[in-house]
């Protein structure tokens, strides 16, 4: 039997342990180091052509058509300029740049709506939208096929216009080349804002906002993908109710491999520690006319991805301008929409896609935990009693300056805003029953019993050694190295199983992993975590065994030294080395 027998969802990638989900909630609970002084992975200079990246890393013209098509061997490294441009993609941006650079600016996504989705008419006239997209040191590929999503997905009269805002970004490659591409190949509709110092995500919008004109503000990250028909339902809500306030389904895109995928429906929540959570959503919310398809309230947002009508933005206070670089806004917001007289949807059937990484791959200037600060602020504004939940789990914090707050709480009075009691009483009160209580919930929620079905099985040997791969140590051991031994058919700890998420799993106990990051290690057993990536293999052709996020090879290491035949990732070849056969 696998390990893996439940899926969850998490803010960011389907996992199934524990390990994993506290991954993220490390993601969402700290600020990530900085990384800094690395050569920029294209050389200054080098034109964008507005095409699509070729295998080799250089560029082909632009599909006119849907665009491309992500395949499991987007990301092979053939040379060290591969390796370089993943490697280093890794360290800046946490995801694979190779991929994302061999994607280019536009790709095919799959279909992820519900049905009924299909089904829905929405009014033809509907107001413009001004995409506001800010952005520090983004890679760029991922940049332009955000804004290229949207270009390509949107029907044009609703599309007033895309503000990138680049919040002074020190990456060379978002310098003059995009200012050329801007000019050449986006002039009309993209607009690009350059902030004269770092201001931060929160600030970095209110200054996008300025700058728009259209009727309804649309936020988005800089490494999204937006899906089929993905604005109008958004935009309809908001054109019925001006205080109504949406956000697309974040599908997710893979860090690792850049495949698309479906969300399960969820809802958004938080906990006393004030980190955002993704609830399952109660079934009364989908028991409307539309069911699972309708709108769904929403107590939070997860922050990146939402529309709102501009002018009420600027009524109801935009955002916390004391609020630094990352974290808080959106509980803020959240908090301020529902308690000062609008409310807040998720609509199930507009999708957009986001890269989820697994750490923040930037830091903010002085090093400051911005996420506490922010959080702080929108304690003291808006939580009344209830701070002293968020104060008793990080007493460290009672005595931490906040800024002043003066004007914060003027507005909360101008507005004439309920009680923090009355929104967790009208709005969340799952908060308060005991499956949610004070303590920190994790990121995931069962998303229901599903075993990846297996498609072979048996011992693996390898042509060139004529052995078998087994654990070194016992096949339980987790973290333990694999080795090749003599093949013995009775054996049930040779025995793998390969299966249709490209899990290898031996004996049933583990999986084969390699560090996405630390590629030079040899593969090892960990626990099944069923997200991909580390875990993805490609049995196909000329018997190799291809890794999908590393872009390289399992291969026997010729020498033998003892009994034992060593293993180790490889760039692919074909060589006899990296031959295997998987018999039964
Ligand atoms: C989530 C949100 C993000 C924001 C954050 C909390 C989603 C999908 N994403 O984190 O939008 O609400 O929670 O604050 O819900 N950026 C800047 N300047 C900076 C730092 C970041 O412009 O100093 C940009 C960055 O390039 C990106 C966006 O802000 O486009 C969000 O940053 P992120 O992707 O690192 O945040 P994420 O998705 O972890
Ligand atoms: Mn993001």
């Amino acid at each position: 039997m696998t390990s893996v027998t439940l899926r969850y969802f998490c803010y960011g990638c389907l996992v199934t342990s524990a390990t994993w989900s506290f991954l993220l909630f490390l993601y969402f609970s700290m600020g990530a180091e900085p990384d800094r002084g690395r050569t920029p992975v294209r050389q200054r200079g080098q034109p964008i052509t507005g095409g699509v990246a070729d295998r080799r890393g250089g560029r082909r013209p632009l599909l006119p058509s849907k665009g491309v098509e992500l395949s499991p061997e987007m990301g092979m490294i053939f040379n060290e300029a591969d390796q370089e441009v993943r490697d280093s993609g890794y360290h800046r941006h946490a995801f694979n740049v190779l991929i994302s650079n061999r994607l280019g600016f536009h790709r095919q996504l799959p279909e992820t709506r519900d049905a009924q989705c299909r089904e829905k008419s929405y009014p033809v006239a509907l107001p413009s939208a001004s995409v506001v997209i800010c952005f520090f040191n983004e890679a760029l590929s991922a940049l332009l096929r955000t804004v290229h999503s949207v270009l390509d997905r949107t029907p044009a009269y609703l599309l007033h216009e895309i503000i990138l805002v680049d919040d002074h970004s020190e990456l060379e490659e978002l310098k003059d080349e995009l200012d050329r591409y801007v000019r050449a190949e986006l002039q009309g509709k993209v607009q690009l804002v350059r902030n004269q110092r770092r201001e931060g995500l929160i600030r970095g919008r209110m200054i996008g906002a300025s700058h728009a004109t259209g009727e309804v503000l649309v936020f988005l990250d800089s490494h999204c993908e937006v899906n089929q028909a993905w604005l109008q339902p958004l935009l309809a809500p908001i054109q019925k109710d001006r205080r109504t306030v949406v956000c697309p389904v974040i599908d997710i895109i893979s860090a690792d491999t850049l495949a698309y995928s479906p969300s399960p429906i969820v809802r958004g929540g938080f906990n006393w520690g004030l980190h955002f959570k993704w609830d399952p959503v109660p079934p009364s919310e989908l028991s409307g006319p539309e069911g699972a398809s309708g709108p769904i309230r929403s107590p939070t947002m997860a922050g990146g991805l939402f529309a709102m009508n501009r002018k009420y933005f600027n009524e109801l206070g935009q955002y916390d301008a004391g609020m630094d670089i990352w974290g808080g806004e959106n509980l803020e917001i959240s908090f301020r929409i529902w308690m000062c007289g609008g409310q807040l949807f998720i609509i199930p059937c507009s999708r957009v896609g986001h890269i989820f990484r697994k750490r923040r791959p930037y830091g903010s200037p002085g090093g400051h935990d911005t996420m506490a600060h922010n959080s702080l602020r929108l304690a003291h504004v808006w939580m009344d009693g209830y701070k002293e939940q968020y104060l008793s789990l990080r007493p460290e914090l009672r005595n931490r300056s906040y800024g002043d707050i003066g004007e914060r709480v003027a507005l909360r009075k101008r507005l004439q805003c309920h009680s923090f009691r009355w929104y967790l009483d009208t709005v969340y009160p799952e908060m308060q029953t005991a499956a949610n209580g004070n303590k920190q919930q994790p990121l995931f929620i069962n998303k229901g019993l599903k075993r990846p079905k297996v498609l072979q099985r048996g011992r693996l040997r390898n042509l060139a050694i004529g052995r078998c791969l087994v654990a070194q140590g016992r096949a339980s051991q987790k973290g333990g190295a694999v080795v090749l031994r003599p093949c013995d058919p009775r054996d049930p700890d040779q025995d793998w199983a390969y299966d249709e998420e490209g899990q290898l799993i031996l004996a049933g106990l583990l999986c084969l992993d390699v560090s996405e990051v630390r590629t030079f290690d040899p593969p090892r057993l960990m626990k099944c975590h069923g997200s991909g990536g580390s875990q993805q293999w490609s049995l196909g052709k000329s018997n190799r065994i291809y890794q999908v996020s590393v872009g390289q090879c399992l291969a026997a290491v010729s020498q033998l030294i003892g009994q034992k035949g060593y293993v180790s990732m490889a760039i692919c070849d074909g060589s006899q080395t990296q031959q295997w056969q998987l018999e039964a």
